[in-house]
C-alpha cells in the first residue's frame, strides 16, 4: 500500500510556508493514499514550550488542519504523544542511528545556535524521532518542505541499517525487501521553500521574531495585505523568464508564492507579470492571497468554538493511529529479540 505520514509542530499558529510547502500536497494526497497527519507534540517539546500555550497550540494546530481540508473520515489526523509506541520506537531507533550521522544534521546546529552545549538532547534527537513517526507505520511517502529533506535521507539511512543489522530475523519472520520500506521524500510545488517576507535568504518561520516576516493562516485580510505591502523587494521590474529570478530571492519567493496560491508554475505568472513593477503585482497577490486564506481562517475560527470536537477528532486519530501501529511494533520487537507475554 501507499502509506503517507507527515507532522507539524504545535509551537505556533501555522503559516504560508507550512501551507504550500507541506499543507497542499498533505490535502491532495487523501485521494490516491492512506494518509496519517500528526501533531507532533514530542517534537515540540525539544524547544521549552510553555504548558499551556502548547495545550493551546495543539488544538490550534488540529483545527487549522481541518480547516485547511484535511478530512478527518479520510485521513488519521492525531497528535503524537497519544500513540506511545512513537517514543518507543525511536529509543529502538537510537540504537540504530550513529552519532556521526546526526552531528551532520544542519537544523539541529541552526536551533541550537551559539551554545550546543545548553541544547536538550530531545533537539539533538529529534531527527530520529522523525523517523520513528515514518517508519512506525512502515509509511512509503512523506509530504514535508525542502528544510526536511536532510532528515528523510537520515530515516532512509537509519531503515535501511535497521533492515540489514537484522536482516536474519526479518526475512526469517518472512519479509523478502527488508522490514522498513525506505521512505520516498514528496518535496514538489512552487514553494517547497517559502521564504521570510523581511529577508529573502531565511525561511520563513514560526520563530522568527518579527511577525512581518510570515504569513499566518490566522491573519485577517488586513494583515495580510499590510504584510505584502512591506515585504522587501528590489527596484527592479519583474522578468518574463525564470531564469530572471536568479539572484533576486525576494522576487523569486514572491513569484513562488503566487505561483502556488494559482496552483499554475513560476513561468506562467512571470508569463503574466513579467514587465510589471511590484507596485502593480502586489496588489494582485494581495487579492489572490486573501481569496484562498479567508476562507480557511473562517473556518478555523468556528472550529476554534467546538474543543470538544477537536479533542474527539485527536482521540479517535490516535485509536486508528494504535490499530496501525500497535501490530507493526510488536513485530520490530520480535525481530529485536525482545521476549514479551
Ligand atoms: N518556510 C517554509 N517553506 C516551506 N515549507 C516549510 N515548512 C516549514 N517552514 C517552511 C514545512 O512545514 C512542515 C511543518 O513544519 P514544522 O512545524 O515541523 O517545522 P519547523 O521547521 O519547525 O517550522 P518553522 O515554522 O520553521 O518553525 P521554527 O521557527 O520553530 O523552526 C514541514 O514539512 C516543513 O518542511
Amino acid at each position: 500500500t501507499l502509506r503517507v505520514f507527515s507532522g507539524m509542530q504545535p509551537t505556533h499558529n501555522l503559516h504560508l510556508g507550512n501551507y504550500l510547502g507541506a499543507m497542499v500536497n498533505w490535502i491532495k494526497m487523501q485521494d490516491t493514499h492512506e494518509c496519517i497527519y500528526c501533531v507532533v507534540d514530542l517534537h515540540a517539546i525539544t524547544l521549552w514550550q510553555e504548558p499551556k500555550d502548547l495545550r493551546r497550540h495543539i488544538r490550534d494546530v488540529t483545527a487549522s488542519y481541518l480547516a485547511c481540508g484535511l478530512d478527518p473520515k479520510r485521513s488519521i489526523i492525531f497528535n503524537q504523544s497519544q500513540v506511545a509506541h512513537h517514543a518507543e520506537l525511536a529509543w529502538i531507533l537510537n540504537c540504530v542511528a550513529r552519532l556521526g550521522w546526526l552531528n551532520r544534521m544542519t537544523q539541529f546546529k541552526e536551533k541550537a545556535g551559539k551554545d550546543k552545549e545548553a541544547a536538550s538532547i530531545g533537539l539533538y534527537d529529534y531527527p530520529v524521532l522523525m523517523a520513528a513517526d515514518i517508519l512506525l507505520y512502515r509509511a512509503t511517502h512523506v509530504p514535508v518542505g525542502d528544510d526536511q529533506k536532510q532528515h528523510l535521507e537520515l530515516a532512509r539511512d537509519i531503515a535501511q541499517k535497521f533492515n540489514v543489522d537484522y536482516a536474519g530475523e526479518i526475512e526469517a519472520a518472512g519479509y523478502k525487501d527488508g522490514f522498513f520500506p525506505l521512505p520516498e521524500p514528496f518535496i514538489t510545488g512552487p514553494a517547497t521553500r517559502v521564504m521570510s517576507l523581511r529577508d529573502g535568504t531565511k525561511k520563513m518561520s514560526k520563530s522568527d521574531p518579527s511577525d512581518l516576516a510570515r504569513i499566518n493562516l490566522v491573519d485577517d485580510a488586513d494583515t495580510i495585505a499590510k504584510k505584502f505591502r512591506k515585504a522587501k523587494t528590489d527596484p527592479d521590474a519583474l522578468p518574463s523568464e525564470v531564469e530572471g529570478l536568479k539572484g533576486r530571492p525576494e522576487a523569486d519567493n514572491l513569484v513562488g508564492i503566487y505561483a502556488a496560491l494559482a496552483g499554475k508554475t513560476a513561468a506562467d505568472v512571470l508569463k503574466e507579470f513579467g514587465g510589471s513593477q511590484f507596485s502593480a503585482f502586489k496588489p494582485a497577490l494581495i487579492d489572490l492571497a486573501v481569496a484562498k486564506l479567508s476562507p480557511i481562517a473562517a473556518e478555523k475560527r468556528r472550529l476554534e468554538e467546538d474543543p470538544t470536537y477537536i479533542d474527539g477528532v485527536l482521540a479517535d486519530g490516535a485509536a486508528r493511529a494504535r490499530a496501525i501501529a500497535s501490530p507493526i511494533f510488536r513485530q520490530v520487537k520480535e525481530i529485536v529479540g525482545f521476549v514479551s507475554a
